[in-house]
Parts: structure tokens; sequence; C-alpha cells
């Protein structure tokens, strides 16, 4: 049965007091806290068999190369992927994005042809695609978002074209909580024959994510926000469009054979992993997929929806309080931002902090769907494996005192 409070007890940090008060984590789709078995993982690593990997014949280097692409297997599982090959381990989202932003588009885009994302996009999945655009000659492209925050499909068939060579969009969005139809945005790119990229940050940690259901030529995600360490997470490509790109950086471990005025590359995927890897953590994000594996990806999205429709349904009590997004829980992801009338949501924020509640204010990196909106900055509480209604339950009642004494100063 899943068990939130028998969870918690695998996190350290949340029996921490913030401000003398019991830590209220709800910040997690900014980061997510790390279970011990994860950094019991790190510390394995450094204590038994730490080495440089791919590069020595000695028994460290080995055990640690093993360990490393144990963990490479482990992550193509989590996605469904084919083949392991596919698995790019990468620092974050957003250089997977800038990944393929500089080893696909550069070479394949040219005037003319047509980048589509959407408007509620991180700006990890936007900024990287505005370079390109601009250097290429390329047009940049929004498909619009319903009054939900949803990516609407009406929009496919006219924003998609035939000059459309590559769509990237986010599955669920860390703003408006829309889980997005990527399915039918795939289905579309690949009609016009273009490639499909989909920004799994939000969705990869929360619910089951197969790359062979979204039918997608890559998929971008970061371990820090689903149990693991910063600075690792994952790029899959689909190994033929991998093998026919370009490297993204170039160095060490990446080639197959340097002469003083040319080179080879490696195969797929040490050609896009230049430069010794960030192995520990990569162990540390196999450690995670396991622990989330033993809870069930099922077990884990079911959990979010209940906590989501319990938190919906407490928020209407806030009367100034507006939830943006879509209003069934089925279609959101665990996260619920809004605003608080004309309190900014940074002062909402520091009250909350103060009763040892964490959530994030501002713009969430989300800047240009907040301008449309309307907004400058919005309050969010994002939930995981951990969080409780009783949670809940206690920012709901923190938010009232808070919403009492800033209208009443
Ligand atoms: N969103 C948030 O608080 P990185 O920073 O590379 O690990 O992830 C970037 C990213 C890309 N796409 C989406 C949908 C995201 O939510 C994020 C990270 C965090 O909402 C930090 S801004």
């Amino acid at each position: 049965m899943f068990d939130p409070k028998a969870i918690r007890k695998d996190f350290p940090i949340l029996s921490r007091k913030v401000n003398g008060k019991p830590l209220v984590y709800l910040d997690n789709a900014a980061t997510s806290q790390k279970p011990r078995q994860v950094i019991q993982a790190l510390v394995e690593c450094y204590e038994m068999y730490n080495a440089n990997v791919h590069r020595g014949v000695h028994t460290l280097s080995m055990e640690a190369t093993e360990r490393m692409e144990e963990a490479r297997r482990k992550v193509a599982a989590f996605i469904d992927a084919p083949d392991p090959a596919g698995v790019i381990f990468v620092r974050n989202t957003t250089e997977a994005v800038n990944l393929v932003a500089n080893a696909w588009a550069t070479d394949n885009l040219g005037q003319g042809d047509e980048i589509v994302v959407s408007e509620v996009e991180h700006h990890s999945n936007l900024v990287p695609w505005q370079k390109v655009a601009s250097q290429k000659g390329a047009k940049l492209k929004l498909l619009p978002a319903t009054d939900a925050g949803m990516i609407d499909v009406a929009a496919l068939d006219v924003v998609i074209t035939p000059r459309t060579r590559l769509v990237s969009v986010v599955q669920t969005s860390n703003m408006t909580s829309a889980i997005n139809p990527v399915k039918e945005i795939g289905r579309r790119a690949r009609q016009v024959g273009a490639l499909f990229m989909v920004d799994g940050a939000q969705s990869v940690p929360h619910m089951p994510v197969s790359v062979r259901e979204l039918d997608c030529d890559f998929l971008a995600f970061s371990g820090h926000k689903m149990l693991a360490p910063p600075g690792i997470g994952a790029l899959y490509g689909r190994p033929a469009i991998l093998e026919k790109m370009e490297p993204f950086l170039r160095g060490g471990e990446m080639v197959r054979e340097v002469w003083y005025d040319h080179a080879t590359w490696n195969d797929v995927p040490n050609k896009f992993e230049a430069g010794t890897p960030n192995f520990t953590d990569a162990v540390a994000l196999g450690a995670a997929v396991d622990y989330l594996n033993a809870l069930g990806m099922d077990a884990v999205r079911q959990h979010e929806v209940e906590l989501g429709a319990y938190a919906l349904k407490a928020f209407q009590e806030l009367e100034e309080v507006d939830v943006i997004g879509p209003k069934d829980p089925n279609q959101r992801g665990g996260l619920v931002t809004f605003t608080a009338g004309d309190i900014h949501p940074h002062d909402l924020g520091t009250f909350l902090d103060h009763e040892g509640i964490a959530i994030r204010t501002g713009h969430h990196c989300v800047m240009p769907y907040h301008r449309k909106l309307g907004l400058v900055a919005t309050g969010r509480a994002s939930f995981y494996v951990y969080n409780t209604n009783d949670e809940v339950d206690f920012l709901v009642e923190t938010l009232k005192k808070a919403l009492a004494y800033f209208n009443h100063r």
C-alpha cells in the first residue's frame, strides 16, 4: 500500500525544523528531497569504487564503469526506451534541450524552416530555440494554450505545417500543471515529417512515461526532480537519429581516433558524453529509479492525483485565491499555482516560511506565459511521494492566516 507517512521516514531532511516549525516541503517542482537509499548509493560510490569510467583496465575503473552502465540500463527501462544506447547522461533538462538545439538543429535547419514550441514552455525549452532560429533564419512558432493552460489541440493543424522541422513541447507544465496532449502533438509532428521532442522535467518523476508510447524522438528530464542529486539528468534520443547527429561537446571520451588535424567519433551514447562524466550522480540516479520503481509509478501518479484533488478542493475555501490551470485533477500534475488578489506571492512565501512551509514564488522560469496572463509572479505548491493531506491542511490554514494578515494591515 502506498503510504506517504512511511515513505517520509526514508527522507532525513523531512524531520528537520525550519524557523522552529516542522518542515513542510512543497517545492518539489523546483527540486525533490533525497531518500537515504540515494544518499547511501552516493556514499558507497565514493567509499568503494571511485575511479574514472571507460578509461582504466584496473578493477576500480571497471567497477565504476559497470555501475554507471547499470544506471543507464535502469534509466532506459524506466522510460521504456528500447535501447540503453539512446540514454545520454547530461546535467539536467536544460542541457538536454541545448544538446538537441546545438547538435541537431544547427545542422538540419535552414532559412524559413519552422521550430514549434508552445506558449507555456519553461525558458529551457524556449531560449535555446530562439538562438538557433535567429542563427539559421528559421521561424519559432508557438502552439497556443487554452484558458485552462493546456496546449490547444485545435491549433495543431494550423501551427504545425509542412515547413515544421521540429516540435518540442512540455508534457506537464511547471506553471499551469496541465498534462498536455503530447501524443496528439507528436502524431501531428510526424504527419508533416518533423522530429518530436518532449520536455519531461515535470512528468518523468511523477507518472509512468514511455518513449515508445509517446513515439517521441527526444525526451529530456532532470534527476534532481526525481529523488536524485542535482547535476545529473538524461536526454533520450532515438538511436537512429543520434547516430546521424554531430557531437555537441568535443574532447576526451567522445572520440574513436584522433589525428592532429581531425578526429572520428565514438559510438552513441559516448559520442555525446565528452569528458569525465558525472558517474557518481548517474549511479545515484539509478538508485532513485529503483526507489520509484519499488513504489510503482502508477501508485505515485495516483497519490498525486488524490493529493491534487484534495488541495484543489481545500483551495476553494480561500476567497481571494485563484488557482491556475485545469479544474480536473486528472488533467493536472501534482502542483498548484495560484494568485491571491493584490498580495505579492513573495510576501505570502515569506509568511509561509515562518511557519516552516516551503513553496515557490515568482515566475518559475515561465516568464512569457505569466506576462500573457498579466501576472508578474504566482505562488506554487508542488507535491511528491512524501506529502500528505495533513500538510495540505496546514498550508491552507496558514494561507488563511496570511490572507487575513495582509488584507488587514
Ligand atoms: N523547473 C521549477 O521550479 P533544470 O533546471 O534544467 O533541471 O530543469 C529545467 C526545466 C525544464 N522544464 C520544465 C517544465 C521545468 O519545470 C524545469 C525546471 C523548476 O519549476 C526550476 S526553474
